[in-house]
């Protein structure tokens, strides 16, 4: 299976709960490698052009608002079959349908507030990291 890159971001209800530390413990037993990691409070801006994908949905706002409610911890995560890997680990988007030993059924509060963000593509992926980490950012 290919090595990939998947870029992840724990999201404020993580930071505010002290749940770093766990889920990058989820993250590593599922065999994935954290090859970069910052924390940061995300600006309006970014966040807005992270998500730029869903600015028509309704949601649009509320996402904004909750990426930028408090730090987050923004992560390049390596492995096989990474992509894939990360987003079978972080489970569904609303954690009431999440599986169980999923990062969102253990620790998610809403679908709004689901812990945790995994590319889902190896072109986002890509797209995704360059908007957080440069190429001396990232030690494999
Ligand atoms: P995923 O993160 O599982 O790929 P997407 O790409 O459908 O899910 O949605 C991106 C983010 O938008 C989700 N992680 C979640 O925080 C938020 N979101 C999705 N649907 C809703 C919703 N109905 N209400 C509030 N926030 C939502």
């Amino acid at each position: 299976m290919a090595i990939e890159r998947t870029f992840s971001i724990l999201k404020p209800d993580v930071t505010r709960r002290n749940l770093t530390g766990a889920v990058n413990a989820m993250i590593e037993a599922a065999g994935l490698c954290i090859i970069a990691q910052r924390r940061i409070l995300m600006t309006r801006r970014q966040a807005e052009t992270f998500y730029a994908v869903h600015k028509e949905r309704p949601f649009f706002g509320e996402l904004v608002e909750s990426m930028t409610a408090g730090p987050v911890v923004v992560q390049v995560l390596e492995g096989a079959d990474a992509i894939k890997k990360y987003r079978d680990l972080l489970g569904a988007t609303d954690p009431a349908k999440a599986a169980a030993g999923t990062i969102r059924k253990e620790h998610a509060l809403s679908v709004g507030e689901n812990s945790a963000h995994g590319s889902d593509a190896p072109e986002t992926a890509a797209i995704e990291i360059a908007q957080f980490f440069s190429g001396n950012d990232i030690i494999a």
